[in-house]
Parts: structure tokens; C-alpha cells; sequence
């Protein structure tokens, strides 16, 4: 009752004036006037052979850091949250996070071998799976390094950098089960290792339960071919891990007993704790959630009525709950869960906010369905020090300034 009392004062009285009426040019007239596009006709159909967003959204774009520009080498390309609306991020604005740069791959060329503790090794190329029965899942990824630049204090004041290596897309493949059941796995084996085409031969080790639970080689992404950022021709998903254990440009699948400590699971992603050990094979993204509307590419338009959104997701499974909080932390309210609700994928939530134009403190905090609650940083820190740089999933503030300007700020 109390959300309709908002909409119908602040809202209505204009809506219905310019939406309300619209079917009566007389009504409209004074609101309505005739625009330059409906006076001559539009350009024909068939005019862009693969289609565009209007001009007016040019904007809409992954961004480089300034401080992290893109080398031939390496690059992160971060995904414009602030702009996107559902759960689905269009492939061309999906985060980019390349090692060796992107490869040009003739699919007809590449293949995918399965081999090590195998009956009967075997080779694929895209075609090849493609005469496999397929599955079409929704997933996020998200890199270990989301988050990253705020391990240390509030750095980056834009969502699009603060979370932005996140995205997620409807991937279709084959299951990973199915191609190591047709190999036939040897007893004693546990580990598989993945390794890319690339200039680097990014390569990961993961456990075999995982490869027999959830895991897919991806061919597709959001209903057309993987795009050659995302790993074309071939991707390993393994949803609701790490980033980089989704190894992209996949050529081989070696099946052993133990992990092979590559490169990528040894220097890098492993988290340094207090105690001067680090944390190795962490897998999994906990839950984390953000609200991106409001968020510092977004300010506020003006006092009142204004739904408040945002983004909740968890590697472990399906979110649970999203709370939200206008005075940082101290009272929370639970906000509605805008669904369908997936397994390991984005999901949106949505809480009314009648704002006084006062300053406020808006965090969002998730909790998934293994009962699991997002960290506050002080929390998060306690347990992981000061030296973490990967799986910050921590609660964001967002302070609201009188003006409308939101700003990043970490308190507590
Ligand atoms: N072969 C290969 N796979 C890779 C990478 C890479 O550089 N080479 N980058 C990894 C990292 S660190 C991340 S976060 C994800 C990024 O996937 P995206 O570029 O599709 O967003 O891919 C992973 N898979
Ligand atoms: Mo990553």
C-alpha cells in the first residue's frame, strides 16, 4: 500500500499524462509534437548485416583501467554493470581477462584432446561435439580478482571497476561427464588438468568430482558461437568457480592423480593469510552481491520514490536472501528477489526507497542458499589479513551525498 501511495503522487500524475493518453492526438497535443523520425521513413530493414545498439547508447562499453591499459600480453576489459539491465550480459560488453591475448582460431583446426589416465583417449573438434546431446545453462564468472584494488581501501570510484569483472551468459556444450565416461576414467584417478591454445597454455588443475558434477565444454555463448574473447571455438565452464579456472581456447584435458601446481595455481591466485601460509585451490566464489543502481556512475535523480537494484549471485549455489541497509549496516530490510533464481548465476533484487534527500549509507548483503552470509571488510579481514588480493567479496557502501552523488566508501 505504502509503495503505491509513492508511485501514484510522485509518478503518476505525469505518467499518465504522456503514456495514459497518447491514443488521442488531442490529449497529447502540447506533449506530443511531431519528431524529424516520424515525418519521413525510417531507414529499411537488413541495412546492418549483424545489428548494433542506437547511437544513443555508445556509451554502453567495457572500460580499461587507467592505470591497467591493455598490452599485447595481458588485458582486463571490465563489464558496464552500471548500464545492464536482467542478468544476461550481451556478449559484446562481457569482461575480457586475457594472458596471452586473444587467439585467432580456425575451428576446423582445433581440437580438444582427453588423455592421461584414460581407457581410450580421445580428440574432438567443435563439430565433433556438436553431435552430443547439449546443455544450455545460465552462469556468472567472475575473476578471483574482482574486487581486487579495494583490498586495501576504497580506490576505484565507478561500480564498473569496483565489480566489473563479472559477467554472465547462457552457455550451451556438452557435459564434461559425458566425454570422460566415454573415455572411461581409471581408478585412482582424481585430478584433471585444462589447458588453453593460447600464447601462454594458461593451464589449471581441478578435482574430478568437479569435472563428473557441473562441468562443461562450452561452445556457445548466449545463443551464437563463443565469441573469440570468451574462447572460441572451445571453453571449460566450471560454474561458480573461479574465473580462471575457466579455461578458454581449450585444447586439452589430461585426467591424473594429482594436481599439476601450474603457474596459475601456484604465484598467482593463492591467497597469502596472516599466518604466512597462503590458501591454495580456492575454487569456489562466495556469495557477494552489489547495488548498482544507485552506484557512482548512477546518482541519484532527485528526492523520493526511487526502486533501488542490484546484483546477488554465489558459487555455491542459489542465493537465499538479500538484505539491504541505508545507514551502513546498523538496520537492514529484506529486499525482493527479482527471479528466475539459478544455480551459480546472477540474480537481481529490488527494495523501495522514498529518499529525504539526507545522506545515507546503502550496502547490500547476501546470504545463499548453503546459509552462507557475504563478509563486512572487517569481517573478511580478520580472517584473511591485509595481504589477500583474490575472492574479495566483501559488502560495498555506497554513500549517497546530499546532492545525489554516490560515492565508494569501506567503513568499519
Ligand atoms: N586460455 C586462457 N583461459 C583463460 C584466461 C587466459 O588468459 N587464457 N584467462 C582466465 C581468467 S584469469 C579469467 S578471469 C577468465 C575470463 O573470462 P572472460 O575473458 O571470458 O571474461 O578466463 C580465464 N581463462
Ligand atoms: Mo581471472
Amino acid at each position: 500500500m505504502k509503495r503505491r501511495g509513492f508511485i501514484r503522487n510522485s509518478l503518476l500524475s505525469a505518467a499518465a499524462l504522456a503514456v495514459g493518453r497518447t491514443n488521442s492526438a488531442e490529449a497529447a497535443s502540447g506533449v506530443l509534437q511531431i519528431p524529424e523520425w516520424t515525418k519521413r521513413l525510417g531507414s529499411g530493414v537488413g541495412t546492418e548485416a549483424y545489428g548494433k545498439p542506437s547511437i544513443f547508447e555508445r556509451n554502453v562499453i567495457r572500460r580499461f583501467l587507467p592505470l591497467i591499459q591493455p598490452t599485447r600480453e595481458a588485458s582486463i576489459s571490465f563489464c558496464p554493470l552500471q548500464d545492464l539491465h536482467g542478468t544476461i550480459t550481451p556478449n559484446g560488453l562481457f569482461f575480457e581477462r586475457h594472458h596471452a591475448g586473444t587467439p585467432k582460431i580456425d575451428p576446423d583446426v582445433h581440437l580438444l584432446v582427453i588423455h592421461g589416465m584414460v581407457d581410450k583417449p580421445l580428440k574432438f573438434t567443435a563439430n565433433d561435439l556438436m553431435r552430443f546431446p547439449s546443455i544450455s545453462r545460465i552462469h556468472f564468472v567472475e575473476c578471483a580478482g574482482n574486487g581486487a584494488l579495494e583490498q586495501h581501501g576504497a580506490s576505484h570510484n565507478a561500480l564498473q571497476f569496483t565489480h566489473g569483472m563479472l559477467s554472465c551468459a547462457q552457455w550451451t556444450g556438452v557435459p564434461l561427464r559425458l566425454l570422460l565416461e566415454e573415455a572411461g576414467v581409471r581408478n585412482g584417478a582424481k585430478w584433471l588438468l585444462s589447458e588453453g591454445a593460447d600464447a601462454v597454455a594458461l593451464a589449471r588443475s581441478f578435482p574430478l568430482d568437479k569435472a563428473m558434477d557441473d562441468a562443461m565444454i562450452a561452445y556457445a555463448q548466449n545463443g551464437e558461437q563463443l565469441r573469440p574473447e570468451q574462447g572460441y571455438p572451445l571453453r571449460l565452464i566450471l560454474p561458480g568457480w573461479e574465473g580462471v579456472a575457466n579455461v578458454k581456447w581449450l585444447r586439452r584435458l589430461e585426467v591424473g592423480d594429482r594436481p599439476w601446481q601450474t603457474r596459475e595455481e601456484t604465484s598467482t591466485y593463492t591467497d597469502l593469510l596472516p599466518s604466512g601460509k597462503a590458501r591454495q585451490f580456492t575454487f569456489i566464489q562466495e556469495a557477494k552481491s552489489v547495488i548498482t543502481s544507485p552506484c557512482p556512475e548512477r546518482p541519484m535523480p532527485g528526492k523520493g520514490y526511487f526502486s533501488i537494484e542490484g546484483l546477488a549471485w554465489s558459487g555455491e549455489g542459489k542465493i537465499k536472501r538479500v538484505d539491504v541497509s541505508f545507514d551502513g549496516g546498523r538496520n537492514w530490510q529484506q529486499a525482493r528477489i527479482k527471479g528466475p533464481v539459478l544455480d551459480k548465476a546472477l540474480t537481481r533484487f529490488q527494495i523501495d526507497w522514498q529518499w529525504n534527500g539526507q545522506q545515507a549509507l546503502l550496502q547490500s548483503r547476501v546470504t545463499d542458499e548453503t546459509r552462507y552470509v557475504q563478509p563486512s571488510y572487517k569481517q573478511l579481514r580478520k580472517v584473511r589479513g591485509t595481504d589477500s588480493v583474490y575472492h574479495n567479496n566483501a559488502i560495498q557502501t555506497w554513500l549517497v551525498h546530499p546532492s545525489g552523488e554516490v560515492e565508494n566508501v569501506q567503513i568499519g
